[in-house]
């Protein structure tokens, strides 16, 4: 496919609608000499955590190389740049803002500033400093506090050059991934584990999003969710069921806290002594009015009924076809989810925050063809302007990512970017991707 398209009345074809371009700041920025150590880079230090064996030292040395990634938004024209502070780069182990790191957002927030760029912040994208994680990370409730106090300082220190600020990228990930199953950093295990850490990541959700209040109520305030919609394997009523649990487990159980002050069903049916630690007040904080909520979407998921004790549900293998990743392309599952999340919830504007595929892209002569992930791209594009046709309200739509990066446990061999970046030479070039997401842009009225 050759290029991106909307139909010609669509509502995403007008100015007001926001296009950017996402990245994270461990997955792009490398320079580590002037930044505290964070779970990650100690994480790529375990045998086999990574698939190439390979870390975030350089990764696309965007520290280094900001200017010339600045001009590639220049070039693609967007409305928007989706970023995240390193939070172990600006500040110290002693709690202070460490200048040098926030001189470096700042430069690049004024540049965006200064061509109408608007900058889209996120304050935690997983790297979590590692001194931290060896007080208990997001085990410990008191993490929760130092985010809080994170957050004070270094919103007073961009204050409301920032046009949007996230919390948290993908609370899930973290949780899940990082504490229950342990295949994302730090690499910890266990179900107790990955549900104390999702409380606490929430409570510091809640937390810092009353000092965005108080410190910079001109900008807007959210929190990013990635969303996998559950589907039934079968219509037999006990895979339905399970399906349902794992939605809940997956889905709801950070939606359902956050914009209404509760847990979903699956997690107050557990036994008292597998439930997170909640205390007092802690569901009021973590229920906080948001300006918007940000939606990742990529795939969707199958589910029957449980094949062993002790479990909730079956998850099955992604049916075909897939992304380099091994991820369902399954477009109608964003009209669906956005379509049910605006029937059961009382939504504020969303962004979809994240969408994009790993395709297995060759540089040829100088350039890359990336037609599946043009297509991606259309039909996913395609999928929000009939969402919005039924009356959700998508304020704007940011591609993952803007370079090729560290894709967390697959290292580099998986490939997101609009712009492919060749690892050895730190050459950029923009894929026939980025071209045409570049021509949506430009056809609008
Ligand atoms: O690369 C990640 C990103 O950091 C968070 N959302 C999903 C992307 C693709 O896996």
């Amino acid at each position: 496919m050759n290029s991106i398209s909307l139909p010609a009345n669509s509502p995403l074809l007008k100015k007001s609608f926001v296009y950017g371009t996402a990245t994270s700041s461990f997955q792009i920025e490398g320079d580590i000499a002037h930044r505290l150590t964070c779970i990650w880079d100690k994480f790529c230090e375990q045998p086999n955590a990574i698939a190439d064996h390979s870390n975030g030292d350089i990764a696309c040395d965007h520290v280094n190389r900001w200017r010339e990634d600045f001009e590639l938004l220049l070039d693609l024209d967007v409305d928007a740049y989706r970023f995240s502070i390193a939070w172990p780069r600006v500040m110290t182990e002693t709690g202070a803002l460490n200048p040098q790191g926030v001189l470096f957002y700042q430069t690049l927030i004024e540049a965006l500033n200064s061509k109408g760029i608007k900058p889209f912040v996120t304050l935690y994208h997983w790297d979590l400093p590692q001194y931290l994680e060896d007080k208990g990370g997001w085990l410990n409730r008191q993490t929760a506090y130092e985010f809080e106090n994170y957050v004070d300082k270094i919103s007073l220190a961009l204050g409301e050059t920032v046009y949007s600020y996230a919390t948290f990228n993908e609370p899930f990930c973290s949780a899940y991934l990082g504490y229950e199953i342990g295949v994302h950093a730090p690499g910890k295990h266990g179900r107790n584990n990955g549900r104390t850490a999702a409380h606490h990541i929430l409570l510091a959700h809640g937390l810092g999003m009353k000092v965005l209040r108080k410190n910079v109520p001109g900008s807007q305030a959210g929190i990013v969710l990635n969303f996998t919609p559950c589907y039934p394997a079968s219509n037999n009523a006990e895979d339905i069921a399970a399906t349902k649990k794992a939605d809940e487990y997956i889905n709801q159980w950070y939606m359902q806290p956050v914009m209404e002050g509760s847990y979903p069903d699956v997690i107050n049916a557990l036994p008292e002594t597998d439930r997170p630690p909640i205390e007092a007040d802690d569901m009021d904080i973590i229920c906080q009015p948001l300006d918007f909520l940000g939606v990742n979407f990529y795939t969707r998921l199958h589910y029957s009924a449980p094949k062993e004790a002790g479990e909730l549900f079956y998850e099955h293998e992604h049916r075909q076809p897939t992304t380099d990743i091994g991820w369902e392309i399954y477009p109608q599952a964003l009209y669906e989810l956005l379509t049910s999340l605006h029937q059961r919830y009382t939504l504020p504007p969303i962004y979809i925050t994240e969408n994009g595929a790993a395709m297995a892209d060759k540089l040829e002569n100088g350039e890359v063809n990336d037609d599946d992930r043009v297509a991606y791209y259309h039909q996913h594009l395609n999928m929000v302007h009939e969402a919005v046709e039924k009356g959700v309200k998508v304020s704007g739509y940011f591609a993952w990512s803007l370079l090729d990066n560290f894709e967390w446990a697959e290292g580099y061999e998986k490939r997101f970017g609009l712009v492919y970046v060749d690892f050895d030479t730190q050459k950029r070039t923009l894929k026939k991707s980025a071209k045409a997401y570049k021509a949506l842009l430009a056809s609008r009225r």
